[in-house]
């Protein structure tokens, strides 16, 4: 093992960590001034397919922010650009598919990722070469909801409806495409294993839209192999957005650590889920709001999670593209000290 006593990973293991361990997802992007100059004049997913900019990005904010964390520069849809669908990340929106998948018989042209994808290795490799051996360094994959919505929808979408309707008109149809979009991201996973991460995190961002009984038909067994894959390896995160109804069901699933959103307590979602360590819960929001209203939350985050096993700090979606960067950089500091 590379990291030696990292925070994250002795929190996300139940053993005490030397300090609060913090980590914000999306700390690496548009908050960023040296993001903004390095993406300059690139494309977002070609980007992620440039070992040295990538690595650069993904080191940013470790460097500018002290977290105990780098989370791999990337995007849900590498796998399947990798795979040979056709997606673009049309700034100011997100992935934008070029055919949306939406009959059986689309369904069973979509690729499966075959081949390594040799940037991100070597883009983690570089990574891990910069990190002190208490810095983490998180990979992550999108799960399957998250990303087939994206496929059938054919871009971002507000109520996911063409998404639930090929769910429930056609359900064989949508455990196909599970079935084939599953391997893609068990073999991204792996790739990343391989390069040397430390821990992971399972996206499933828009799981939330999603009601338990169907949540657990249509979804649950994909996320739950994407998990096991990686069973023993590496500490595993299991993350969506708007889940407080669903962290029972995604518990199931398999991961050390659920990720929580900030629109449920941590003293309730400790209630609902299998495992006994919990990421996330501050407001994204916040931190537009000032130090105390920081201070405030952390200390009602820390009095909420006193009887787990473990605590990840985390907001409970990503960094807002709008937010003060120096204001992340205190939040972080303000949770080493108080959290
Ligand atoms: O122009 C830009 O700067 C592009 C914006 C951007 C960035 C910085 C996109 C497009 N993706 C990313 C990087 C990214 N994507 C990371 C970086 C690592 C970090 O956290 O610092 C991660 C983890 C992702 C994963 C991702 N992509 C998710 C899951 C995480 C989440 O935020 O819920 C999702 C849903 C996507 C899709 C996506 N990609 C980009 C955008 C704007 C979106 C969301 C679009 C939508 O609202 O549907």
């Amino acid at each position: 093992m590379r990291v030696h006593n990292a925070p994250i990973i002795e929190a996300a293991n139940g053993r005490t960590p030397s300090r609060p361990p913090v980590w914000f997802m999306r700390q690496a992007g548009r908050s960023l001034p040296e993001y903004r100059q390095a993406r300059e004049g690139i494309d977002m997913l070609d980007s992620c397919f440039m070992p040295e900019l990538l690595a650069e990005i993904t080191l940013q904010p470790v460097r500018r922010h002290d977290v105990d964390a780098a989370i791999l520069f990337s995007d849900i849809v590498v796998p399947l650009k990798a795979a040979g669908v056709g997606v673009n990340i049309v700034p100011g929106r997100g992935p934008v598919m070029d055919a949306p998948i939406r009959t059986a018989a689309d369904v069973g042209a979509l690729p499966i990722l075959d081949t390594d994808i040799p940037e991100v290795a070597q883009g983690i490799s570089i990574v891990l070469d910069e990190l002190t051996p208490q810095q983490a360094m998180i990979g992550f994959v999108g799960a399957p909801f998250t990303l087939a919505s994206y496929l059938v929808e054919g871009g971002p979408s507000k109520n996911h409806e063409k998404t639930k309707a090929l769910m429930h008109s056609e359900p064989d149809t949508w455990h196909r495409l599970m079935e084939r979009l599953t391997p893609t991201i068990v073999a991204f996973l792996g790739q990343q294993v391989d390069a040397g991460i430390d821990a992971m995190q399972l996206f499933d961002s828009w799981a939330g839209y999603l009601n338990e009984p169907d949540y657990r038909e249509f979804v649950l067994p994909y996320s739950t192999q994407i998990l096991e894959s990686v069973a023993g390896k590496i500490p595993r995160i299991h993350f969506g957005v708007g889940t407080g109804e669903l962290l029972t069901a995604m518990s199931e699933a398999g991961s050390e650590v659920m990720g929580v959103d900030y629109r449920v307590s941590m003293a309730d979602a400790a209630k609902r889920v299998k495992t006994r360590v919990l990421q996330g819960n501050l407001d994204p929001a916040l931190l537009f709001a000032g130090d105390d209203a920081v201070r405030a939350a952390v200390a009602r985050i820390k009095a909420e999670t006193a009887g787990l096993d473990g605590h990840i700090w985390n907001l409970g979606h990503g960094v807002l593209p709008t937010t003060d960067a120096e204001a992340i950089t205190r939040a972080v500091a303000i949770i080493h000290e108080e959290g």
